[in-house]
């Protein structure tokens, strides 16, 4: 097939992959801007090479003209997660969404690949619209977790180098690595809660931050220069006593403040 052919096919797929991490990344921006825990940790995405789809077609007896119905991840999309326990949560968020349709799901966490590889796979057929007109396509969506992803890329880039023939004494080494990924994830299960409080903290810190230094710069054109100064320096003070309570209470007094301003400046009838 020619080359500019090839490009016109994977159009839609590069066009998918780049929608869905941007929508994946908004879940990730909405949960924490809301101080909420984000299942998701990290997305990235990817269409496959040419030479790959090719490769892959080649092992699976697929016919040129069939592999867009029958290649299910020409179009990929990986979430990673910090816990076993969001994997589920992720699952439940891309099956809940009006935007995909789940048409296939496969659990390599329960059930592990002979290799070692753990990871859950759903694919979901996904439409794009393009200068030509709307398009379905299919997408692999793979979700695991970071110690998980940790395990698969290096047993990728081993597969590569090897050319899929990893020599015995490398595959135990793979074995004996898989087991302790199983280890670590279930260790990081047992301290999740104090964890996930320690970030939940650090998020609403983050946030309420925010918020103050916002809020500080909408005063700008409203007060004057000597109470902004007076108010920043109470935000220094308070910021220094690392005190969610204090931070949260200095935040809602600016709002007070910020609304009489904006009172005061509404024109009376
Ligand atoms: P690449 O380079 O990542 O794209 P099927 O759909 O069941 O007919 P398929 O497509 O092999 O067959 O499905 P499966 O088993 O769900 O695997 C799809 C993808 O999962 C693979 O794509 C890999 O990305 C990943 N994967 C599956 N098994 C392994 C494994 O043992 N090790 C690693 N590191 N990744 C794995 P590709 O096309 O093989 O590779």
């Amino acid at each position: 097939m020619e080359i500019q052919l090839w490009r016109e096919i994977l159009m839609p797929y590069d066009i998918a992959v780049k929608e869905l991490i941007v929508k994946f990344e908004h879940l990730i921006y909405e949960h924490r801007s809301s101080g909420l825990y984000s299942p998701i940790e990290q997305v990235t995405g990817r269409v496959k090479t040419v030479s790959s789809i090719l490769d892959k077609a080649q092992k699976k007896h697929i016919a040129i003209d069939e592999i867009e119905k029958r290649l299910v991840d020409i179009a990929g999309v990986r979430i990673i997660c910090q816990f076993v326990e969001d994997i589920p949560k992720v699952v439940e968020i891309i099956r809940n969404r009006s935007d995909m349709e789940v048409v296939r799901e496969r659990d390599y966490i329960n059930h592990m690949k002979e290799s070692g590889y753990r990871s859950y796979h759903v694919v979901v057929n996904y439409r794009v619209q393009m200068l030509t007109g709307e398009r379905e396509i299919k997408v692999e969506i793979q979700i695991r977790t970071l110690a998980m992803n940790f395990w698969s890329t290096i047993e990728h880039s081993l597969q590569y180098k090897y050319k899929k023939n990893i020599p015995d004494h490398i595959r135990e080494k793979l074995t004996n690595a898989a087991n302790a990924v199983i280890s670590l994830d279930q260790e990081m299960s047992a301290v999740r809660s104090e964890i996930m409080d320690a970030q939940n903290s650090f998020q609403i810190q983050a946030n309420l931050v925010s918020n103050i230094l916002n809020s500080i710069q909408n005063l700008y054109p409203l007060s004057n220069k000597r109470e902004i100064l007076k108010i920043q320096d109470e935000f220094y003070r308070i910021y220094e006593m690392d005190d969610i309570e204090q931070l949260t209470r200095f935040s809602r007094e600016l709002d007070i403040i910020a609304e009489g301003y904006r009172a005061q400046s509404v024109p009376q009838e």
